[in-house]
């Protein structure tokens, strides 16, 4: 399919790599595409959207640098309309910028504009990065709305400005900020592009379904990471009532991915989950379990983490099933019964037969990123029939 290029420019370190890995996925960032040698600009792209993401070099606040960003820009802009391909067009820009950089934005969209000067009629779109509370997003938005202003040459050029977090974050009061904006970028951006170059709603509809469930996969790495950090603890039996915060942080991170409404019938759902979650499989249970199993031999500890790691993860990964299967509509928030079972099966029978079955792999000294894959690792594998 013939695709739009998307050139993404923005101040150093506002997360540039970051969002074009979340908007591609991972596999799409392994490697660039296209011969270009220049560093500075590399082209990403994933077969199932409509448009590439050329990731810049990000630039420097200082005025030197700041010239010299904007010449690289022009100077590689000028070589793309020299070489007259039209299929490498910028059709869309997007500037990122986070709360920070934006003080810095009235007094550089000059050169910004200078920068992308060669790309005429190309909408840009101002993307927040890293906007982690509405009231920043907010004053961060009236910066940039006001420097647009400032020229009336600019003011056309603001196509939207656009929110997001592009991976998920945790906070120092143990809470985990999910993602957003995501998919929504997506669509405006799609949306944006000449008309020939659009997918079509469906073809988007079915892209952003995947970029929910691998973000839905990140909160859980998060989320298992949290739990094995709170559940490492060096008694014989660990009282999951421990994990209870990371867990209810978990769901609700996920559930907010999905953009199900809040509403009476959704909190009882949560609700439910959580109560299934820290109730229906017990500590002692793994932890009796894992005594008859031979040849263990790590610590207390580390069984815990590894046991409580491994609920998070199960609990994450049911939770990302039940609400993609409720957001496509295939199931209902009134379903309950439904949502206990698959709660049930993936936490119970699944996870003990899991946590049994990989323990053994666990080294003595094993740290908790090392656990993490070890819970990851157990999932992905098939468990011998005993
Ligand atoms: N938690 C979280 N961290 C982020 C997010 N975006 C960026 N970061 C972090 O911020 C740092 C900089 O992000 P990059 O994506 O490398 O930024 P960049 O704009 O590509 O930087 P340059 O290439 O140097 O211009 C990294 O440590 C990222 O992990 C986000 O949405 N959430
Ligand atoms: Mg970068």
């Amino acid at each position: 399919m013939d695709k739009g290029n998307v050139l993404v420019v923005g101040y150093a370190g506002v997360g540039k790599s970051t969002l074009i890995k979340t908007v591609l996925g991972e596999t799409a960032m392994k490697k660039p595409v296209g011969g270009s040698t220049n560093q500075d600009f590399q082209v990403y792209e994933n077969p199932n959207i409509s448009f590439r993401l050329i990731d810049t070099t990000g630039i420097e606040p200082g005025v030197f640098k700041e010239q010299k960003a904007v010449n690289a820009v022009r100077k590689w802009s000028g070589s793309i309309i020299k070489a007259g391909k039209k299929e490498d067009h910028i059709s869309v820009i997007w500037f990122c910028i986070d709360r920070y950089t934006a003080k810095l934005f009235p007094k550089t969209i000059d050169s910004f504009m200078d920068a992308i000067s060669i790309w005429k009629n190309v909408p840009i779109v101002v993307v927040i990065t890293q906007s982690y509370t509405e009231e920043e997003a907010n004053q961060t938005k009236e910066i940039v709305e006001k420097a647009f202003l400032s020229k009336k040459k600019y003011v056309t050029r603001l196509a939207d400005i656009a929110s997001v977090i592009a991976k998920p974050k945790n906070t120092e009061d143990g809470s985990i900020l999910p993602p957003m904006g995501i998919t929504e970028l997506i669509e405006l951006t799609n949306n944006l592009l000449p008309v020939g170059l659009q997918a079509a709603e469906k073809d988007i509809a079915r892209y952003n379904l995947a970029r929910k469930r691998a973000m839905s996969h990140a909160i859980v790495s998060v989320a298992t990471l949290a739990g094995i950090t709170v559940g490492s603890v060096g008694t014989p039996v660990v009282d999951l009532m421990i994990l209870k915060p990371t867990e209810s942080l978990e769901i609700e991170s996920i559930f907010k991915i999905w953009g199900i409404k809040k509403t009476k019938k959704s909190k009882e759902l949560l609700k439910l989950m959580l109560d299934i979650g820290t109730l229906s499989i017990t500590g002692k249970t793994i932890a009796s379990s894992l005594k008859l199993i031979p040849g263990i031999n790590i610590g207390a500890a580390l069984i815990n983490a590894f046991i409580s790691g491994t609920i998070v993860f199960a609990l994450g990964e049911a939770s990302s099933y039940i609400f993609e299967q409720i957001y496509t509509g295939k199931k209902t928030i009134n379903d309950l019964e439904w949502v206990k079972k698959v709660l049930d099966d993936k936490l119970t029978s699944t996870a003990l037969d899991k946590v049994t079955f990989s323990v053994k792999n666990i080294s003595k000294n094993a740290d908790n990123k090392e656990i993490l894959e070890a819970v990851v690792s157990s999932f992905s594998k098939k468990v011998p029939a005993t």
